[in-house]
């Protein structure tokens, strides 16, 4: 396995443009005939030979303008098929034999249970047949499909069905052909027997769109949110960007093995049920929301991704950050845009900073890989979106929808680089991004200091910046990053117009006029960048922002460092083996002031009183000591919970349910404010509170109540768990992303014999190994949610992870692979964590891996 180096790029010496596929699905094998129109490309240089890459199939034969090939006139290897000197035009015909049956890895031709559907994204269409599998190869595609007509009824593949028929012998067959020329890792091809729900949508210049979403027969009623969540986003990009949909269908299949969320294939996505289904008494309002937000995604990507994409994979933040941006923005237009700017807030911070100082920081375009989909990171698809959002801001709303609209124009049916869209927005913003283009080079999370002087009504403010060093960047240059600031008096009133400061050196000063006393300051508001920002501020100046700062994630994150000042502080004292650091009563008195005048929002209300996560927490260490950080949590809680034990009982009372199930913002955020009510009470095991939560769970008609209710009962042994448990596996037996959730439950409770549980789990039929959701949910669920029995001194937790990634490696090297990253980054955890990390890390090493976990344990241990 070779890495490859995005200064290597070479345009491809031939190009494609028109790609005729046959599929002859039968029970032993899937035969594949291409015939593809090749030409030489103009613009490429040096040698013409074609490299057709190509794995794990079985080559038949290969013709050019009809004539077969001798086996001396081309070269197959283990990984492509080179024709050494071809023709400049010529037609070339292959075929070859794929075994879908077999295939474990979920990439190219598979079978998710009754379904045999594609993912060729990045790299799998070189799994189906032999073809220059990069996205700067665009091609037009008709693709025949012939199989059993009662085993595959239903034949789907990108574009519109041109013919269909009886093929005899009990077979049928269709032909679908897709307008829009294309990469191939947006084809797909669906076959089986599957059920359907059908709506339409009629576009804004009046054309109507067939909408038609796929599952396997039983499911159809889980998919009607899904189906309302793609009408909203048609029109969303309709209102917001003018972008009209451009093929007479849209289908959606969903199946249960799928390795990521869902892919954008043009006209045919396909979805893992986990981002489809959606019933209020098998899904919770987080499940409700994620649905809606992936399904938006890949509509989103169907100007920013297929109508225009990526050169080569370097610039895969090119289509993905743009389109999660895009998402994100749908997002916040459905309602309670505070709340959900807080959790993608809390993405960045939780998941992408850990990733940005670790052993896998890699800059938003990557410089180098060996596997590409070892890239489809956090910081690629998230700070890649908080990229675009610092562009937005900058140029303004309306200047910014414009400069996309211009960016789509200009590169219509094209395949860009990421310098391509900068380019575009600066000539449609007249924005100057040259320093701004470091967001894309430079890895690392920028540190800034805030630091202020106050004298004689004058407030000077200085702000330094700070990247520490990331592999394979040691030095780096200053951002250009915007910081948002506001000002209030002691009675909250704000001081003067909010400022968006540009700190674009080292080192910067501001000065401002006119106070009569010292304001109190709300910086980073919004955030507005992806930094962490050093500011020590007062326990009483972020009690005062927590009450009254106007914007509702600055006053969240005012609560967040005032609850992290207290547990850093423990944390620190418990990991020195020191008397716990009691929590100051000015966080105290700003709870009961939060509690005597909620926000109106109710999530919100939710949000700042949720304490900050263990890896926020651990964040502020150079190395987590994870015992002390979750005692310091745990002691925190329980102390929020004893104070105000009466407080938290008349908050769920007020908020329990008092009508049937309805996802909106108002009802959802009721919810967060129950659960996290009974949350708080079953920290301190409050007198009542099993019964309690056993009543909730029995009464409930939605499963966001009954999961508020199993997570409180979680780690409270006794009878009303046991009995709410049993009933739960046996209620959704049949319901295996339900029972996912009792996985995770199982994985993640507090128990001494954790890990036997975990090993027997994955001896439980209810498991299964092959497919991704079941060992996200089991193996994610323990090494992300059990942190005592993950982290346990005896390293027994590291071990288990790596026997099951050693076996997983062996059948799906991509899920391998992600499973690996829990472990790469140890030099974040305290010893003897650390050590036991990096010991699996070696072993793991030290065994015959797959490239894609290879590239992971390598990063860990470099
Ligand atoms: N563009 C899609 C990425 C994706 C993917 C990548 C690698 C392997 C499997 C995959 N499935 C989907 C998803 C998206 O960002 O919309
Ligand atoms: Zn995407």
């Amino acid at each position: 396995t070779q890495r490859k180096y995005r200064a290597d790029y070479q345009p491809p010496a031939y190009l494609i443009d028109d790609v005729a596929l046959d599929f002859d699905i039968r029970d032993t094998g899937t035969r594949v005939r291409g015939q593809y129109q090749v030409r030489r490309n103009p613009d490429a240089a040096g040698a013409a030979a074609l490299q057709l890459d190509g794995r794990d199939m079985q080559l038949h034969s290969v013709a050019i303008d009809g004539r077969a090939l001798g086996a001396d006139e081309y070269e197959l290897g283990e990984h492509a098929l080179v024709i050494a000197a071809p023709p400049s035009q010529f037609s070339l015909t292959i075929e070859n034999e794929i075994d879908p049956e077999h295939n474990l890895a979920l990439e190219g031709l598979y079978r998710s249970g009754d379904i045999l559907c594609t993912q060729c994204e990045a790299t799998g269409f070189s799994r189906i047949t032999y073809f220059p599998d990069r996205p700067d190869v665009m091609s037009r595609y008709t693709t025949r499909i012939e199989a059993d007509a009662d085993q595959y009824p239903v034949l789907l593949a990108n574009g519109n069905c041109v013919e269909s028929g009886d093929a005899g012998a009990g077979r049928h067959y269709a032909v679908f052909e897709d307008p829009f020329a294309k990469p191939c890792y947006l084809f797909a091809l669906v076959a089986g027997d599957l059920g359907m729900i059908r709506d339409s949508y009629t576009t804004a210049s009046g054309r109507e769109v067939d909408l038609r979403l796929y599952t396997e027969h039983g499911n159809e009623d889980q998919c009607d949110h899904a189906m309302a969540s793609l009408k909203q986003a048609m029109a969303w990009d309709e209102d917001t960007y003018g972008l009209e949909y451009d093929l007479d269908s849209y289908v959606t299949v969903a199946v249960g093995s799928f390795n990521m969320g869902a892919m954008e294939n043009k006209g045919l996505n396909v979805f893992n049920t986990a981002c489809i289904f959606a019933r209020a008494d098998t899904a919770t309002d987080g499940d409700f929301a994620l649905v809606r937000d992936v399904v938006a995604h890949e509509y989103f990507h169907n100007y920013t991704g297929n109508r225009v994409t990526c050169r080569d994979w370097f610039q895969l933040s090119l289509k993905e950050g743009l389109t999660v941006y895009r998402e994100h923005q749908f997002a916040i237009d459905q309602g309670s845009p505070g709340v959900t700017r807080i959790g993608q807030v809390r993405t960045i911070r939780e998941v992408q900073f850990p990733e940005d100082g670790g052993p896998r920081a890699h800059p938003v375009r990557p410089e180098s890989y060996v596997e590409m989909n070892n890239f489809y990171t956090i910081t690629v698809y998230e700070k890649g979106a908080e990229v675009i959002r610092m562009i937005a801001q900058m140029a303004g709303r309306d200047a910014f929808l414009r400069a996309v609209r211009h960016y789509l124009d200009k590169h219509d049916g094209q395949a860009v680089t990421i310098e391509d869209f900068v380019v575009a927005m600066e000539e449609s913003t007249g924005l100057d991004l040259d320093q701004f283009r470091r967001w894309y080079a430079q890895a690392g999370t920028p540190r800034l200091t805030l630091t202020t002087e106050f004298d004689q009504n004058q407030l000077r403010v200085r702000l330094t910046q700070s990247t520490p060093a990331t592999p394979d960047q040691s030095e780096k240059q200053p951002f250009d990053i915007p910081v948002a600031l506001a000002m209030f008096d002691a009675q909250g009133l704000p001081v003067g117009e909010p400022q968006v400061l540009r700190l674009n050196q080292a080192e910067q000063q501001w000065q401002f006029d006119g106070f009569d006393a010292q304001p109190t300051i709300s910086a980073l508001r919004g955030f507005t960048a992806p930094v962490k920002l050093d500011y020590p501020q007062s326990d009483a100046e972020l009690a005062r922002l927590m009450a009254f700062d106007s914007d509702p994630v600055s006053r969240w994150d005012a609560a967040q460092a005032l609850y992290l000042n207290t547990l850093v502080a423990d944390a620190r004292a418990r990991g020195a083996d020191q008397p716990p650091a009691a929590a100051p009563q000015a966080l105290f008195d700003a709870i009961e002031s939060l509690l005597a005048t909620p926000p109106d929002d109710r999530a919100l209300l939710a949000e700042m009183l949720t304490l900050p996560s263990e890896t926020r927490i651990g964040e502020q260490f150079d190395a987590t000591d994870v015992f002390a950080v979750n005692g310091a949590r745990r002691a925190l809680k329980q102390e929020i919970a004893r104070r105000f034990t009466g407080l938290f009982e008349t908050l769920r009372d007020a908020h329990a349910a008092s009508g049937p199930y309805v996802f909106d913002v108002a009802e959802s955020g009721r919810r967060r404010v129950f659960a996290l009510a009974l949350d708080y009470l079953a920290a301190i095991d409050a007198p009542g509170i099993r019964d309690h939560a056993l009543a909730v769970y029995n009464d409930a008609d939605n499963m966001t109540d009954r999961m508020a209710a199993l997570g409180a009962l979680r780690d409270l042994t006794g009878d009303a768990r046991t009995r709410a448990m049993t009933d739960f596996a046996e209620r959704w037996a049949d319901y295996p992303l339900v029972m996912d959730k009792w996985l995770r439950l199982q994985a993640s409770t507090r128990r001494d014999d954790a890990i036997a549980q975990v090993r027997a789990l994955l001896e439980d039929a209810r498991f299964d190994f092959t497919n991704p959701n079941r060992v996200r949910a089991l193996l994610g669920g323990f090494a992300r949610g059990n942190g005592e029995a993950f982290h346990h001194a005896d390293g027994q937790g590291y071990q288990l992870l790596a026997d099951e990634i050693l076996r997983l490696d062996r059948l799906n090297p991509q899920l391998a692979a992600a499973l690996a990253g829990l472990l790469a980054p140890w030099r974040r955890y305290a010893s003897p964590q650390g050590t036991a990390m990096r010991e699996q890390l070696t072993r793991l090493a030290a065994s015959d891996l797959s490239a894609n976990t290879g590239e992971i344990v390598a990063a860990g241990l470099a």
